[in-house]
């Protein structure tokens, strides 16, 4: 397999050889995550070998093993001696999930799966088939799995129990099954988020609120899949962010981008500016100054690029560098997206990138969650932006009391 220049160079290997070959067990280094062996090279002998290694190494170039998803997670795993592998278990079970729903979405146009059901779900938004689909394959799938007690989704206004059996389960999953689901039927990116805590009430009983309610903070772990041009899972357990690319010939994520790092330079911003009349002061002023107008304008304006599918402009603008924008509006100060399966998530994912979220006033992993499906204003990117929006909330917005 041959890497491309920049990943070797993301992976700190650009110019070292690595060994093939022949299995260390996997290192783990603070600095790097999980990652590969950066051993003296052993070349092989001879040009034309059987193996695509062999053929590879042949031409001089450097080589890396594929590291599947499940092996990456058990690895993890390994790491904790008290570990039972009920988390590595439950991370392949929504493994398994992504790829039985990326399969319906390829082939979304062939089949009758795209349109709406005809149902409301409990935001007062209409149901596509999709949706309907990819929430209840998550459901059924986690649910009898044993290792999670309860689950909530979006499109569930209820926690949802399992059997008694899997009240021994360890873990609690919060799930946006299908997220950018307007964008379905027009074959646009679209996401499924999830979210996984430990419970906190005495496990053999059924699963509470409470184990649900805790802060983004507590996350064990967070993902999402992004059903784009290719399909990739990226997820963190806090200990680097690594996205893992589905190989369909072998039916399996592979490694594709490991310890993934925010860029430093923001060069992108993300909103919905079809808002603009109904933003407060501070949005609309920090907006201008993106596009190099105004107090403390850009003197080179950001690129605004927005897909309307949160995982995908989350996705782009952690690869490229930018910041995303949800803010809370004069009708809804609320903001339309979703604490607990959306905007948690993915300020996980990115405060573990290097990145920063906030409600505008504080860090989204602090807000104390009150409610399943909650909604929180949302800005997610760069530190150095997120802290510039939450200078411009606070003097010129606070007055109106829009954010929190
Ligand atoms: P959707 O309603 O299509 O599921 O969370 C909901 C979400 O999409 C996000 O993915 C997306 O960023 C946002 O809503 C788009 O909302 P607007 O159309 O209001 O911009």
């Amino acid at each position: 397999m041959r890497l491309p220049w920049r990943l070797l160079k993301r992976m700190g290997m650009s110019g070292e050889k690595v060994r093939i070959g022949g299995v260390p067990p996997i290192a783990f280094q603070p600095e790097q995550g999980y990652l590969f062996r950066k051993q003296p090279s052993r070349r092989l002998r001879g040009t034309g070998g059987s193996s695509f290694l062999e053929d590879i190494h042949s031409e001089g170039e450097v080589v890396q093993e594929l590291i599947s998803i499940n092996r990456l997670i058990t690895m993890e795993g390994r790491r904790y001696p008290k570990a039972t592998g009920e988390f590595s278990a439950l991370m392949s079970e929504i493994v398994l999930t992504a790829k039985i729903i990326n399969r319906e979405v390829n082939k979304a146009g062939l089949i009758d799966i795209t349109g709406f059901t005809g149902g409301v779900n409990v935001q007062g938004e209409e149901v596509r088939k999709l949706d309907e689909y990819a929430n209840d394959l998550f459901l059924h799938i986690l649910k009898y799995s044993g290792h999670v007690c309860a689950m909530a989704s979006e499109e569930a206004e209820d926690l949802i129990q399992g059997p008694t059996y899997t009240n021994s389960g360890k873990y609690v999953v919060l799930l946006d099954p299908l997220d950018g689901s307007s964008n379905i039927d027009a074959n646009v990116s679209i996401g499924s988020i999830f979210a996984i805590y430990r419970r906190v009430s005495p496990e053999g009983e059924s699963g509470t609120l409470e184990d649900f309610l805790q802060p983004g903070r507590n996350l064990v772990a967070a993902g999402y899949v992004i059903y784009g041009s290719s399909t990739m899972m990226v997820y963190t357990t806090g200990q680097g962010v690594h996205g893992f690319t589905f190989d369909s010939s072998v039916g399996t994520f592979v490694l594709s981008h490991p310890n993934i790092k925010l860029p430093d330079k923001c060069g992108i911003y993300s909103v919905n500016e079809g808002y603009w009349t109904r933003w407060t002061d501070g949005i609309r002023r920090y907006v201008e100054r993106c596009k190099g107008i105004g107090e403390g304008a850009l003197p080179k304006p950001m690129s605004a690029r927005y897909i309307g599918s949160m995982v995908a402009d989350f996705h782009r603008n952690l690869l490229y560098g930018g910041i995303f924008l949800y803010p809370g509006t004069i009708d809804k100060p609320g903001g339309k997206l979703r604490l607990m399966y959306e905007a948690n998530p993915m300020a996980f994912i990115l405060e573990n990138a290097g990145g920063a979220a906030s409600n505008g006033t504080i860090d989204i992993l602090d807000i104390a969650p009150t409610e399943i499906h909650q909604r929180t204003p949302l800005f997610i990117g760069s530190k150095r932006e997120v802290e510039m929006i939450e200078d411009y909330i606070k003097k010129y917005d606070l007055k109106e009391e829009l954010v929190g």
